[in-house]
């Protein structure tokens, strides 16, 4: 490196990289987009995202503008003149960050020499074929490209690049090579092989240890893309993921210990409704009461008042995200409702977009036959008043009332009957809203199959699929997502693997309680620092220590102890839930990031930095929030109370400890290793 300790570290530039800036692929826009704020507060012009550019997502999500710092000017115009398109401007969200984008199709002419550069430099294969490889590739040379000018022009300052998952990784390798003057972090938001290895049906957590990583890798394919994410994880200055479970995961799959863990945060005045909150679901109940009543028209023989809408959505990733568990205990819930004769039903949502051709002719039908119900009555509604009126009118005093049967004339009763005899139904309501392309081999329709799920009239449990994601102007559901969170009673994510999970965070923001898994980085998260959990409405199923039969009756359980709550219990426990926001707003969350850079920097530039002034990133002590008193008050005294990098070693010289450092992570010695049923 050229002079290190001559860049000023106080003033450092900051960059940050990743393949979903302004481009919403998956979880990591959701990341970049709701911290924003938080960042841009922290650093205002000295912060850069950077990342490949999309078109069409550009227009409608980046104002272009014209960069202001020498530096950054001197380096995009001379990579513009030698062919690479960029597109710098305002990325139009909360905080408005600067972003430069780049046209990865200006930049494949290099990729033969890119792709043999790579090989002779980093050791990594590029099988030809890989069309998200080659993009991973275009792109990580461009960000290096990019940084190796960039701090040529910018003498002075120290500049940190942070990059996200191994699409964004390639640079990393790259800087370490050319000893570009820049210090890196690499976050991961899961691991390569942890998402395939979880999908089949291995025993992944008992066997993180044993795996032979290069070869599962070769038997799936992915064994050129699992050697960028490797060597991207042993480039980086710092090394950091999402959560501790998959810090574990990344110690062995990745064979690097993370420095630390950065948890997903939330912008929470995004959701934020005070006191409205309560109302807001009162109000979003009704849309979905009035889907419900038309989805199970002709069986509408259960009381709105008594209905609870559990829901789990999310990427359709059946057995990673507990969708066999859900519908398994969904089945004993049922049962169990049965059989000690509750009065109350539950309707239980599953939201994952699948393939679909179409909304079912009978989804459709059955919001149509409900809406003309609704019209008619209003006619029949106007008829009766003119009726009550003018028979008013016209009454003298010894005459009787009118009556009520002289108020429906025959044609209106003709009319009604109509509506009536058009709800009949000789078939049971359906379980899924659309045709699937794939129903005979769907699992989520075949363990439904299974558990004999069927929404009978006798079932306290009924089961709505809606293979698609919600959106407010689809003709069956027409709600956006959030609104139908804050409609439902409970979020249910019962995931295997499941390295942060925004589903059920969201739910704790909008106050509504969610039951999720201590496999799941909430889940865990949640867990450390609450006490008494459930009282806030946080219910965490034990898949780690329990067999699977157990995790399912305890997800059952949970269920139906939250069907015996009366409707001021529940009102209780969510104005708990909903005061737990603010641990998971970004203002806290994003210490965490704060104390990632400062490591960084150190390890570029430890001259730079006096002993005494180091962060002290353990002075902080573990105080659980408490169980709430019968009036619970907010969460308090959340002064000095740990934040989540404390638990794993975001410091430095404290090499060599084991795993048992991530909290809580002592494996099962045994446990059946049966596969789920
Ligand atoms: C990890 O999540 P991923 O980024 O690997 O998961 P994705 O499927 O890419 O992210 C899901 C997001 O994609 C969106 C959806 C989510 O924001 O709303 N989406 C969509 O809009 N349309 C679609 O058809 C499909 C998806 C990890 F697995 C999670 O546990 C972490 O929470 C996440 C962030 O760290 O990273
Ligand atoms: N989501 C959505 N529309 C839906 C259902 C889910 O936008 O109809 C979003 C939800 O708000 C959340 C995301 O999907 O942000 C799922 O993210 P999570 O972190 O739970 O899992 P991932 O899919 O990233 O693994
Ligand atoms: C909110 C509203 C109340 C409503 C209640 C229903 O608290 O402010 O007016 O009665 O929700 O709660 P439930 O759990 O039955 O949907």
């Amino acid at each position: 490196m050229t002079e290190p300790t001559t860049r000023d570290v106080k003033n450092h530039i900051l960059f940050e990289i990743a393949t979903e800036v302004a481009n919403r692929v998956g979880g990591i826009y959701s990341v970049l987009k709701s911290k924003a704020q938080v960042t841009t507060a922290e650093y205002g012009s000295a912060y850069t995202l950077l990342g490949p550019l999309n078109r069409n997502s550009a227009a409608v999500e980046v104002e272009e503008l014209e960069p202001k710092d020498p530096a950054l000017t001197a380096t995009i115009q001379s990579m513009n003149e030698r062919g690479i398109k960029t597109l710098y401007g305002r990325w139009l969200i909360d905080g408005a960050p600067r972003v430069l984008l780049f046209d990865t199709s200006t930049a494949y002419g290099y990729l033969d020499e890119w792709k043999g550069d790579l090989w002779s430099v980093a050791g990594i294969p590029s099988p030809p074929g890989d069309s998200e490889t080659n993009e991973a590739i275009v792109f990580g040379y461009l960000i290096a490209w990019f940084l190796g000018e960039y701090v040529f022009h910018e003498k002075k300052r120290a500049v940190i690049a942070q990059f996200h998952e191994w699409l964004a990784g390639v640079a990393l390798p790259l800087c370490k090579k050319r000893r570009i003057d820049v210090t890196t972090i690499f976050t991961t938001h899961a691991t390569l092989l942890g998402r395939y290895l979880c999908a089949g049906s291995v025993d992944f957590y008992n066997n993180l240890q044993f795996f032979d990583v290069d070869a599962e890798a070769g038997k799936r394919g992915i064994y050129h893309r699992y050697c960028i994410e490797r060597a991207a994880t042993h480039a980086a200055d710092v090394f950091t993921t999402v959560s501790h479970i998959t810090a574990y995961e990344s110690e062995h799959l990745l064979k690097r210990k993370p420095d630390g863990v950065l948890p997903n945060g939330l912008n929470v005045k995004k959701f934020s409704a005070t006191h409205e909150f309560q109302n807001l679901h009162q109000q979003a109940k009704q849309k979905i009461n009035d889907f419900v009543r038309g989805h199970f028209y002709g069986h509408n023989d259960f009381d709105p008042e008594n209905t609870l809408y559990f829901f789990t959505a999310g990427r359709y990733e059946y057995r990673n995200k507990g969708v066999d568990m859900f519908i398994e205990s969904l089945a004993r819930l049922n049962h169990k409702m049965k059989s000690s004769g509750s009065t109350m039903t539950v309707v239980a949502f599953i939201i994952m977009p699948a393939q679909t051709q179409s909304l079912t002719v009978e989804a459709l039908k059955g919001q149509a036959v409900i809406k003309s119900l609704h019209d008619t009555i209003k006619v029949i509604e106007e008829n009766v008043g003119k009726k009550l009126f003018e028979r008013s009118i016209a009454w003298h005093e010894g005459q009787s009332l009118p009556e009520d049967k002289d108020l429906l004339s025959a044609s209106d009763k003709i009319m009604l009957r109509r509506r009536l005899f058009a709800m009949k139904r000789h078939n049971l309501p359906p379980i899924v809203t659309h045709n699937m392309v794939n129903d005979g081999e769907d699992p989520v329709l075949n363990q439904i199959r299974r558990c004999q799920l069927f929404n009978h009239p006798s079932d306290r449990v009924k089961v709505v699929f809606h293979p698609e994601f919600l959106n407010s102007s689809n003709p069956v559901l027409p709600m956006d997502y959030d609104d139908f969170v804050r409609g439902t009673h409970m979020g249910v994510f019962a995931s295997y693997y499941e390295p942060w999970g925004y589903t059920p965070a969201e739910c704790t923001v909008m106050g509504v309680p969610s039951i999720t898994t201590n496999l799941s980085g909430f889940g865990c998260y949640m867990e450390e620092l609450i006490e008494n959990a459930q009282d806030y409405g946080i219910y965490i199923v034990d898949r780690r220590m329990k067999g699977i039969d157990d995790s399912v009756n305890q997800l059952a359980d949970y269920m139906h102890e939250f069907t015996r709550k009366s409707k001021r219990q529940r009102i209780n426990q969510r104005n708990r839930t909903e005061r737990l926001s603010d641990l998971l707003d970004w203002k806290r969350m994003g210490m965490e990031y704060v104390k990632a850079r400062q490591l960084a920097l150190r390890r570029a530039y430890p001259s730079a930095f006096d002993e005494e002034e180091e962060p002290d990133f353990f002075g902080t002590h573990e105080v659980k929030i408490s169980r709430p008193l019968s009036e619970p008050g907010s969460p308090r005294d959340r002064s000095g109370m740990m934040t989540p990098g404390d638990f794993a070693s975001l410091q430095e010289g404290r090499e060599g400890l084991s795993t048992e450092d991530y909290i809580a992570w002592k494996l099962p010695e045994e446990e059946d290793p049966d596969d789920y049923p």
